[in-house]
């Protein structure tokens, strides 16, 4: 009987929601479809308190939606018999929450507050067709009850490394609004451009806006400016321009937190003021990643400093009514602190121990003066080193485990780690997609995010004001990718942030987009269609490995082969996890209709050995950002691809000494540690790597040293350093692989590389 009542049920729902084809996101806390329809006509009109002026913004925000659609202008009117009503209410319990109630006689949303309201139109929006209609709509009834998980619901993006302009940054505030995302949080100055006019200092705008155009060179390739060189690229907004678009983000309940990058990240700023670094050189303004003998850091020694900021923030705090301001304080490179002499001086005089302890002690002087102008300031998770401020808020970029750290010691917490919230990252491909910065963020990855972490007990969680989506923009030139790279990954994330995980399904999810992608082809917007690569995930326990394949596109197929031919339609169809008993290269392809969707096979190489399933002894543990399944990646068989989050285990200016026991000796003949070089990354294969056996764990014999046979400065490749001797038993190994320096000319010269490491494979 439940199984029957379940059926009729779920027959029902779909039946309603085919026919109504009611498709909001995010998800609304609850949604029930009702039999009928309203149809909004010429004669519509919208009832409102004509008083107030809130009802009155949102009135007029619905009817030029609604005219949008189907050229229907929709009058305001005092009547509260209205067809459309629009009501403050005490019985709606939560701030930001709403009720939509839409019957055959008419459309009532109630609110508690203006935020709600708003809510409410953007669901009754989602309601209507995309397809311009030019006349009268009919809206399924139904009644939603709504209000969000999290308060802060946020998007990032950056103008310095790209500048968009106002009419830009109004699409992108439409666009977060439509989501019901309510944080904007503008990062206006960075090394790359200052964009925010600043009346006191007027040169950080003639100056520090414009830099030698080189858009046309990818990021890292751009050559520095030269004196002789005009700068063309770049612009900023002015005072009145903010003021308006702050009053623009309030009227569709979007609050815009500026953010002002200090101590680091100032490199446009000292080109403007080059007496606010420690070495009061004079610099042009950066046009790329190209960082050589250019200073970005403020001088945290120098007290003119401190009140240069504070006279820019005092500026900054009467365009943006925001509670909270953000200061950066990510990615200070210390080194210049740690000769110049003023910084040292001010580290005797405060007796700080070290550099983190001078950036702290700077941080904590500009909070003391947000805190006395009755603001909250927030910052990234490098703030946390050294000592954080008192009542600092804290963004966590790298991972979660500043976010953890700081929600532990009762401070407020914004989540948003590279993965999955860093939206400049690849969502599909990479083949076949506009160059990115790197990553994998899949649609997937960011819908499955859950921004409370399990270290934290509740008290602690209420501490996560909640999550945010980041776009850096120094892969981003144009519109049109800045609308690609957050389309549909925002739509994930305001799910993720707006309903109960409980209630969250991808499928579902996935369904309902395909309403929004409608809208986003009807309106001109760029949008990513999906990631139609197969994801490739093995799986190994006990020396066994099984592998299942799948694929983020809704109703598609998965064909493969396990030969390395390429597969076809006709390939087997994947519907179980594949057994892989010998060395193999396993090849997936999506299909939809028959029609094989991926621009190129997803590829993965297994290779049998004798080590397989054994334990892997470190003596550096490897990255925890770069975990790949866990603890014996080196010995599963599975090797890895140009994904540098997967299959890889990282080594982080370490070398990587590696033991393994066969259990029992074994004659074995070759050894060879599987290694990558991702020039971009700052991933080098070692200089060299070194084997040793043993049979009793003890004592080692060498057997040799292979040395690193690949040019320094090759982009990418994969090589496995292989040691081939006479048959021997064996039954420990030891590898010992020695980091390279990236060389000259890459922006980490001189400095330690990643290695990154494998399958450590014994034959
Ligand atoms: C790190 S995230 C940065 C940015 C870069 C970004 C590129 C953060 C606080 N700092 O300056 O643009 O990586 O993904």
């Amino acid at each position: 009987m439940k199984f029957i009542a379940g059926f009729l049920f779920s027959v029902l729902t779909s039946y309603c929601l085919a026919q109504s084809n009611v498709s909001i996101i995010p998800k609304p806390l609850s949604l029930q479809m009702e039999t009928g329809f309203y149809v909004i006509n010429a004669k519509s009109t919208i009832g409102i308190d004509i008083n107030n002026k809130a009802l009155q913004q949102a009135a007029k925000f619905l009817s030029a939606a609604i005219q949008q659609v189907s050229g229907i202008g929709l009058k305001l009117t005092s009547n509260n018999s209205s067809a459309i009503q629009l009501v403050f209410s005490n019985t709606v319990k939560e701030v930001e929450g709403y009720e939509l109630g839409i019957h055959s006689t008419g459309i009532i949303i109630k609110a508690k507050t203006k935020a709600g309201l708003i809510y409410g139109i953007q669901s009754l929006l989602q309601t209507l067709p995309q397809i311009r209609t030019n006349a009268s709509i009919q809206v399924p009834c139904m009644q939603v009850i709504d209000y969000p998980r999290f308060k802060w619901r946020g998007m990032h993006l950056d103008v310095s490394r790209h500048f968009f302009g106002p009419e830009v940054i109004k699409e992108y505030i439409n666009l977060m609004a439509a989501y019901k995302m309510n944080v904007f949080h503008w990062h206006l100055v960075d090394d790359q451009g200052w964009r925010i006019e600043i009346k006191k200092y007027p040169a950080l705008t003639n100056i520090g806006a414009w830099r030698v155009d080189q858009t046309n060179k990818v990021w890292g390739d751009r050559p520095q400016a030269k004196p002789n060189e005009t700068p063309t690229y770049g612009g900023f907004y002015t005072q009145a321009q903010l003021k308006e678009i702050v009053a623009y983000a309030q009227s569709l309940n979007i609050t815009i937190v500026p953010e002002i990058e200090m101590p680091g990240h100032a490199a446009a700023a000292i080109a403007s003021y080059p007496e606010l670094s420690c070495t009061q050189k004079p610099q042009l303004p950066l046009t790329g990643g190209n960082y050589t003998n250019v200073s970005s850091n403020y001088c945290a020694g120098n007290d003119q400093v401190i009140s240069f900021l504070q006279d820019i923030l005092t500026e900054v705090m009467a365009i943006f009514p925001a509670e909270y301001l953000h200061i950066g304080g990510d990615e200070v490179d210390k080194a210049a602190w740690k000769i110049c002499a003023k910084c040292q001086a001010k580290m005797k005089q405060e007796g700080l121990k070290d550099e983190n302890e001078l950036q702290s002690y700077f941080i904590k002087k500009i909070e003391k003066f947000l805190v006395a102008h009755h603001k909250k300031m927030i910052g990234w998770d490098e703030i946390l080193e050294g000592g954080l401020a008192p009542e600092a808020s804290v963004m966590s970029w790298r991972g979660e485990a500043g976010g953890i750290e700081a929600a532990k010691m009762k401070h407020s917490v914004v989540m948003t780690p590279g993965s999955p919230c860093y939206f400049d990252n690849y969502q599909a491909g990479p083949e076949g997609e506009p160059l990115a910065i790197g990553g994998f963020n899949t649609l997937k990855k960011v819908y499955d995010y859950e921004p409370i972490p399990k270290e934290l007990n509740s008290q602690e969680a209420a501490f996560v004001l909640g999550a945010q989506g980041n776009l850096w923009t120094e892969f981003i030139s144009t519109t049109e990718q800045l609308e690609y790279m957050v389309l549909p990954r925002m739509l994930a994330l305001s799910e993720v942030l707006w309903t109960p995980s409980n209630n969250k399904n991808f499928t579902d999810f996935n369904n309902r987009l395909q309403y929004h992608f409608r809208g986003f082809e009807q309106k001109g917007l760029h949008y990513c269609a999906g990631n139609f690569s197969v994801a490739i995930n093995p799986i190994s326990s006990n020396g066994k490995l099984n592998v299942s394949l799948s694929s983020e596109i809704l109703n598609a197929q998965i064909h493969y082969t396990i030969d390395g031919s390429e597969p076809t339609n006709q390939s087997p169809l994947f519907s179980q996890p594949i057994a892989i008993s010998s060395s193999a290269q396993l090849r997936a392809v999506t299909t939809l209709n028959n029609q094989v969707m991926s621009k190129q096979s997803a590829k993965q190489d297994f290779v049998m050995h004798q080590a397989i399933g054994t334990a892997v002894n470190y003596t550096t543990p490897y990255s925890k950002y770069y975990p790949a399944d866990g603890s014996n990646t080196l010995t599963d068989g599975v090797r890895g691809t140009f994904t540098i989050g997967k299959n890889w285990h990282g080594f982080s200016e370490k070398i990587l000494i590696a033991t393994i026991d066969l259990g029992s000796a074994k004659l074995v003949k070759t050894i060879a540690l599987g290694c990558l070089q991702k020039y971009r990354d700052w991933i080098f294969l070692p200089q060299s790597v070194n084997f040793e056996a043993s049979t009793d764990g003890l004592n080692f014999t060498a057997i040799s040293t292979v040395k690193n046979p690949i040019d320094i400065n090759a982009k990418e490749i994969m090589h496995a350093f292989e040691a081939v001797f006479a048959p021997t038993n064996i039954r420990f190994i030891r590898v010992t692989a020695t980091n390279n320096l990236c060389p000259s000319g890459h922006p980490g010269a001189g400095k330690p590389a990643w290695i990154f490491a494998d399958e450590l494979i014994v034959k």
